[in-house]
C-alpha cells in the first residue's frame, strides 16, 4: 500500500479527477524512474528493451524466465489500481521471497509494459504488440499524439531509439511464462465472494475512428433547414452505437472520445471525429456488431447531409488463456474461481506467443477507468499472497 501511495503522488489530474499518466510524458517518465529505483533497491538488474518496456531481473536474465508485471500508464482521469497494482504486487512478492531466503532456480523478472492504455497514441498494449510483432514498427513510429508529436519523436525524447522499435524475439524467447496481476474490471468477484480469481478469457475488441464531415457555418445566420451539421450526425451516430450493442446481449460499444472542429459556441462544426470502442465474446460477433454500427452511422450521417469515413485503428481477437496454466494456478490457490474479462491486457497480447495467465483482485464496485476504481487493502494483500505463492511454486 505504501508503494501505491508513492505512485499516487504522481500524475494527479486536478481537472478530471484521478490520474493521467500518458506514455513517455512527465508523470509516466517519473513513474518509470520510480520503478527503476524501487527495483534496484531490492537488487534487481534493470534494462529497457527496444520497445521501451522495462525489465527488472532477479538473477541472470532468461531463457525460460518466470515473468510478472503490468503497466504504469493510465487512461485520462484513471483510477489508482489499473496497472500500478500489478507492478507494486510484483515488487512486493519478490521482496517477500527474497526475505524468506528463496534463491530462484530459474530466471525471474518484473516486466513493465509501455503504453498499455493507448491513451497517447491510440493503440492499446503498444509495448506488447510491438514486442510480439502484432503492430508494425513503421506504423507505430508514424502514430501521432493529440499535440502532433509522433511516436518516433516521443520515444526518442524518452531515450528509446525509434529505429529499434519492433518485433523482439530475444525478449519473447526469455519469457517462459507471464503472469499479470490486475484489479478486476467488473463485478465477478463480488458475486462469487472471493478476493482473487484467475482469468479465463478476454473479449475480442477494437477501436475505430469515425470522421464525420459537414459544412462549417454561422450559428446565427444559418437556418435549421440549411444545415449540414456533423455534430448532429455524430449525436445520432452515438445513438446508433448504443442501439446496435443493446440489441446484441453481451456485446459492448462505447464512444468515449470526440473532437469537434473547430469547436466554437457560435460555429456549426465542419467536422467531428469520434472514436468507437466495440467488444464481444467472439471475433465474429464483434465484426457483426461493428458492421451493424457502421450501417447505423452511415444512415445517421446521410440523414444530416454529411459524409463519414470509418477507419479501424486497432484490433485484438478474443483470448483464451492457456487452460493448463489457468487450472494449475487455480488449483495452487486452493481452487479460486476463474473469470472472463471485458478489458484488454498485455497478458492477452502475449498469450499468442507464450503461456500467459492473469490474477484478478476484487473490485467492490466493479468500476474501473474512473477515479472511483478501488480495491481494499485486505484484497490487495490477498492478491500479493496469491502472486507470491505462484512465484514460489514456479521458481
Ligand atoms: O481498454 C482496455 O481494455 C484496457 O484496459 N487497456
Ligand atoms: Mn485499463
Ligand atoms: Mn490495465
Ligand atoms: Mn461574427
Amino acid at each position: 500500500m505504501a508503494g501505491l501511495d508513492e505512485i499516487n503522488e504522481t500524475g494527479q489530474d486536478a481537472q478530471r479527477g484521478g490520474y493521467s499518466r500518458h506514455v513517455w510524458q512527465g508523470p509516466d517518465l517519473e513513474l518509470r524512474a520510480w520503478f527503476i529505483e524501487r527495483a534496484e533497491r531490492i537488487g534487481l538488474a534493470v534494462e529497457t528493451d527496444r520497445n521501451g518496456n522495462i525489465w527488472a531481473w532477479w538473477g541472470t536474465p532468461g531463457p525460460d524466465a518466470v515473468v510478472t508485471g503490468s503497466h504504469l500508464d493510465s487512461v485520462p482521469g484513471g483510477g489508482a489500481y489499473d496497472g500500478p497494482l500489478g507492478v507494486v504486487s510484483a515488487l512486493d512478492a519478490i521482496a517477500r521471497l527474497q526475505a524468506t531466503g528463496v534463491t530462484p532456480s530459474r530466471p525471474c523478472a518484473i516486466l513493465v509494459f509501455a503504453e498499455e492504455e493507448g491513451s497517447r497514441f491510440g493503440i492499446a498494449c503498444l509495448g506488447s504488440r510491438l514486442m510480439t510483432g502484432t503492430l508494425d514498427a513503421d506504423r507505430a513510429r508514424a502514430l501521432v499524439d493529440p499535440d502532433g508529436v509522433t511516436l518516433a519523436e516521443a520515444a526518442a525524447h524518452a531515450g528509446i531509439d525509434p529505429a529499434h522499435l519492433g518485433t523482439d524475439r530475444d525478449a519473447l524467447n526469455r519469457i517462459g511464462l507471464f503472469v499479470e496481476l490486475h484489479i478486476e474490471q467488473g463485478r465477478g468477484l463480488i458475486d462469487l465472494g472471493h478476493p482473487v480469481a484467475v482469468a479465463s478469457s478476454i473479449l475480442a475488441h477494437g477501436r475505430w475512428r469515425l470522421t464525420m464531415t459537414g459544412q462549417g457555418n454561422h450559428a446565427g445566420a444559418t437556418l435549421m433547414t440549411d444545415r449540414r451539421d456533423p455534430m448532429v450526425a455524430a449525436a445520432r451516430a452515438v445513438l446508433a452505437v448504443q442501439e446496435a450493442a443493446s440489441a446484441r446481449p453481451g456485446t459492448r460499444a462505447t464512444v468515449g472520445r470526440m473532437n469537434i472542429i473547430p469547436c466554437g459556441t457560435n460555429v456549426i462544426p465542419s467536422r467531428v471525429e469520434a472514436w468507437l470502442d466495440a467488444r464481444a465474446e467472439t471475433d465474429e460477433e464483434t465484426r457483426a456488431l461493428v458492421s451493424e454500427i457502421t450501417a447505423g452511422v452511415d444512415a445517421a450521417v446521410a440523414e444530416n447531409g454529411c459524409a463519414v469515413s470509418i477507419v479501424e485503428e486497432s484490433w485484438a481477437g478474443s483470448v483464451h488463456f492457456d487452460p493448463e496454466l489457468r487450472d494449475r494456478f487455480s488449483a495452487a490457490l486452493h481452487g479460486v474461481p476463474t473469470l472472463p474479462t471485458g478489458a484488454g491486457h498485455d497478458a492477452g497480447v502475449l498469450a499468442a506467443s507464450v503461456p500467459s495467465a492473469m490474477l484478478f483482485v476484487r473490485n467492490p464496485t466493479g468500476i474501473s477507468h474512473s477515479p472511483e476504481e478501488f480495491a481494499s487493502a485486505e484484497d490487495c494483500m490477498a492478491g500479493i499472497d496469491a502472486l507470491e505463492k505462484l512465484l514460489r511454486t514456479l521458481l
